[in-house]
């Protein structure tokens, strides 16, 4: 039934991606000994899609019929979008940022839209939520929220897309996602000469790529932001605000460039991070995932995807302001999910501080800490959010 289900979804928009990453739930074998890193990260990818899928498939024919109430049967799946399904989350998003904020002015004093609503819960908590024991899983929490608000606010019918780092890592200019057409989330091709980036406060200098500039093509066109900058690392923003409260129209900038993706998107650190060194522990997941700047600025994934952006994204409060950040995240949350579905033993456990850096500091996460959405969802545990399938509000899983 699980495998009907997904060719019915799959099949719905008839698009070449999906077709790509055939479900593999009731094959007899996933040969994952068949992984190396000489092959193409995208053909790495599908391998382990297909072993996560047959590992959810063998571990619910273990548990039936005793199974929470969210079953490969039931559970949303966040998928590659046809055009048309794009356009669809394109104006959902859209929606959101027509309609007026709801947040509590002193939380969000310069927030203005629904949209805004969620930058400043991320502005505001950004100290607690990166490089800490929540991370994953805040973000986790968080574009499940900006779904939820997308689907009860504005009408949308799908799931989150995401942005499938290792297609056009070489050229990210001309990913679907970023061409500019009217079904992607817009481009940016209006050149603004700059210094580049510098990554991790300053310790990685990036080049320059070929845009900077505002973004001047796709659906986006033109959007501006009320929030920030904070702590932007490209050369020639705008000038960073006194106070996250501060309201400060700007345009939203990206710089995208194959300097970072190039060489951070491979195949060697896919799976490192899902069946490597780095998959062994949740702390060397985590620690992997978000990067290593004591060590040459190694990015890993993570930050990479940030400083292939560019632009607004190179500020680690404001990067929510580029629609583009829910679809890395949502990608980031994939490969989080399967490593946890390949790694049962370690996927329920925590392992950092609570603060950035350290700083101040507060000691370590637990499972119990809370995961604090503003107006956005109810705060909950990061216990609560450590599976796309236990029976919590959560029940997705990827395609
Ligand atoms: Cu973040």
């Amino acid at each position: 039934m699980a495998l009907q289900r997904w060719l019915v979804v799959s099949l719905a928009c008839f698009h070449a991606a999906a077709l790509t990453i055939p479900p593999s739930c009731n094959d007899s074998h996933v040969d994952l000994s068949r992984l190396d890193v000489s092959m193409d990260p995208m053909e790495a990818l599908s391998i382990l899609q297909q072993a996560t899928m047959r590992n959810l498939y063998l571990e619910e024919q273990r548990s039936m019929p005793q199974r929470s109430t969210c079953s490969l049967e039931n559970a949303a799946y966040r998928e590659h979008l046809c055009p048309r399904e794009r356009k669809g989350f394109i104006q959902a998003v859209q929606c959101l940022r027509s309609k007026p904020s709801i947040a509590d002015p002193d939380f969000a004093k310069a927030a203005r839209t629904r949209y805004d609503d969620f930058t400043a819960v991320h502005v505001n908590l950004t100290n607690f939520i990166h490089g800490t024991g929540s991370f994953l899983t805040w973000h986790r929490y968080f574009i499940w929220s900006f779904e939820k608000a997308l689907r009860d606010e504005c009408g949308y019918a799908g799931y989150l897309p995401y942005w499938n780092w290792f297609s056009h890592a070489d050229d990210p200019r001309n990913s679907p996602v970023f061409d500019g057409s009217d079904t992607s989330i817009g481009g940016d091709d209006a050149y603004f000469p700059h210094n580049g980036s510098a990554a991790f406060f300053g310790y990685v200098p990036l080049p320059p790529a070929n845009g900077g500039g505002c973004i001047a093509s796709g659906p986006f066109k033109d959007i501006q932001a009320t929030i920030g900058p904070i702590a932007a690392g490209m050369s020639g923003m705008e000038p960073p605000v006194a106070s996250f409260h501060e309201y400060n129209p700007h345009c939203i900038r990206r710089d995208l460039s194959p300097h970072v993706s190039s060489r951070f998107f491979t195949t060697a650190n896919l799976l490192n991070l899902t069946m490597g060194d780095a998959s062994k522990t949740s702390k060397s997941f985590q620690d992997e995932f978000n990067g290593r700047p004591q060590d040459n600025g190694f990015m890993r994934l993570h930050s990479a995807g940030h400083y292939t952006i560019n632009g607004e994204n190179t500020d680690i409060y404001t990067s929510v302001n580029d629609p583009a950040f829910v679809l890395h995240h949502a990608m980031i949350d994939k490969v989080f999910w399967m490593w946890q579905v390949l790694h049962p033993a370690e996927s329920r456990k925590v392992a950092g501080t609570l603060t950035l850096q350290n700083n101040p500091p507060l000691g370590n996460a637990t499972i119990y800490d809370p995961l604090i959405m503003g107006v956005n969802a109810d705060t909950r545990m990061i216990h609560e959010l450590m599976g796309t399938m236990d029976g919590t509000s959560l029940c997705y899983i990827y395609a």
